[in-house]
C-alpha cells in the first residue's frame, strides 16, 4: 500500500508564486516553514491529524531560492510527529543555510539532544492546538524545557489567544525563551488596541518571549487574500502585525509557513507573502531586524562579530560588498 491520499479539501502549495518586488535585506531569514515527506521515504505519523501533500526539501530550497531567501528555520510539524527525520535531511542538505525546531518527548536522553544540536537543530517545538494534536501534560512540556536549556534552545509555541490566559503563567516560568508562533493567532476581528490583545503584548513584554508576525493568510478574516497580484493583502491583520513590530522590533521574526497546511480558502502567492512584509515592518530598519538580525541572534548565534548587521545604524543599501544576495 502506498502513502495516505492528502486529508480532502485541503488546498496545496502554489507551484508558481510571483517573484517578490520588496528589496529583501541581504541575509534574510525565513524562520517558519516545513517538510512534508516525500510519504514514500518519510512517511507521515501514525497519530497525525491530517496527511499533507508531499512537500520535500528540493522544493523548499527551490522556493528559498525563489524568493531571495537567504536561509530557512524549518519547524517541525504535526503531520510528523516526533519523528524529526525529514527535517533533519532537510537541514543536513542546506549545508548551513538551515536550522530545525523539533518535536522532542520528554524522555529524550541528553545524548539525543546533543545529535539534534550537532545537527542543526536549536529549539523545540510545543503545540497547543486542539485540532492539530492531542495535549501534551505540562510537566512533560516542562521536563523537555529544562532538558534543552542547557544547549541554549528556545521554546517554539503554537497557540490559540482564548488559551493565553490558561498557559501564560507555565510558560513565563520555563528557562528558555518562548517564541510564539503567528502571535498567538489573535482574534483579527477585535481591536488591535483592545483588552485580548493587550492581554497578548503584556505577556511579551514581560517575559523572554519573542513573536513570529506570520501567517497573515491564516489569521486573516476580511482579506483580500494574496493572490492575483493582491499587494494590499490582509488588511484586517496588518494593525496586529505592525504593533508587534513597533513595540518589540528587536524580537520578532518573520516566515512564509510554507507549504501552508490545513488551508481550505485560498492557497497564497508566497512572492506575494514576502511583499506584505511591507506592510508589518514599514522602514528598513524593522526590516532588517525582522528578516536578519533578529533571527541570526537565535538561530546562527556564533556568526563573526564583524558581520556588518551587527550595527543596525548600517545602511545595508549603500554598502557593495552586501549587495550579491540581493534579489
Ligand atoms: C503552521 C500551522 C499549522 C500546522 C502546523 O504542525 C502543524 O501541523 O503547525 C496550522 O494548521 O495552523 O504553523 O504550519
Amino acid at each position: 500500500m502506498g502513502p495516505a491520499a492528502p486529508t480532502p479539501g485541503w488546498l496545496t502549495w502554489d507551484p508558481a508564486p510571483s517573484r517578490p518586488t520588496v528589496a529583501l535585506p541581504p541575509g534574510t531569514v525565513d524562520a517558519h516553514c516545513h517538510v512534508f515527506g516525500p510519504a514514500d521515504v518519510f512517511g507521515f505519523a501514525p497519530e497525525r491529524k491530517y496527511t499533507p501533500t508531499d512537500a520535500g526539501r528540493e522544493q523548499l530550497f527551490a522556493l528559498r531560492d525563489h524568493l531571495g531567501i537567504a536561509r530557512q528555520v524549518i519547524v517541525q510539524a504535526t503531520a510528523h510527529g516526533a519523528d524529526n527525520s525529514a527535517m533533519l535531511d532537510a537541514v543536513a542538505a542546506a549545508e548551513g543555510r538551515a536550522r530545525g525546531v523539533a518535536t522532542v518527548r520528554p524522555d529524550v536522553t541528553a545524548d539525543e539532544l546533543a545529535r539534534l544540536d550537532r545537527a542543526g537543530v536549536r529549539g523545540v517545538r510545543f503545540n497547543f492546538l486542539k485540532r492539530l494534536v492531542d495535549a501534551a501534560p505540562t510537566e512533560d512540556l516542562a521536563t523537555v524545557a529544562a532538558a534543552v536549556a542547557p544547549l541554549g534552545w528556545h521554546v517554539v509555541v503554537y497557540l490559540e489567544a482564548a488559551d493565553l490566559p490558561d498557559l501564560e503563567g507555565f510558560l513565563a516560568r520555563l528557562p528558555v525563551p518562548v517564541v510564539v508562533d503567528h502571535m498567538g493567532r489573535p482574534d483579527v476581528t477585535a481591536d488591535p488596541d483592545g483588552p485580548g490583545f493587550a492581554r497578548f503584548l503584556r505577556f511579551v513584554d514581560r517575559h523572554d518571549v519573542w513573536v513570529k508576525v506570520s501567517c497573515p493568510e491564516r489569521l486573516s478574516i476580511t482579506g483580500p487574500p494574496a493572490v492575483d497580484g493582491e499587494r494590499n493583502a490582509y488588511t484586517d491583520v496588518v494593525p496586529f502585525a505592525r504593533r508587534v513590530v513597533a513595540e518589540f522590533g528587536d524580537r520578532v521574526l518573520w516566515g512564509t509557513d510554507w507549504p501552508h497546511p490545513n488551508l481550505t480558502g485560498h492557497m497564497p502567492d508566497d512572492g506575494l507573502l514576502v511583499d506584505h512584509v511591507r506592510h508589518i515592518a514599514p522602514d528598513d530598519r524593522a526590516r532588517r531586524l525582522l528578516l536578519v538580525d533578529n533571527p541570526r541572534r537565535l538561530y546562527w548565534p556564533d556568526e563573526p562579530s564583524d558581520d556588518p548587521s551587527d550595527d543596525p545604524s548600517d545602511d545595508p543599501s549603500d554598502d557593495p560588498a552586501e549587495t550579491e544576495t540581493t534579489p
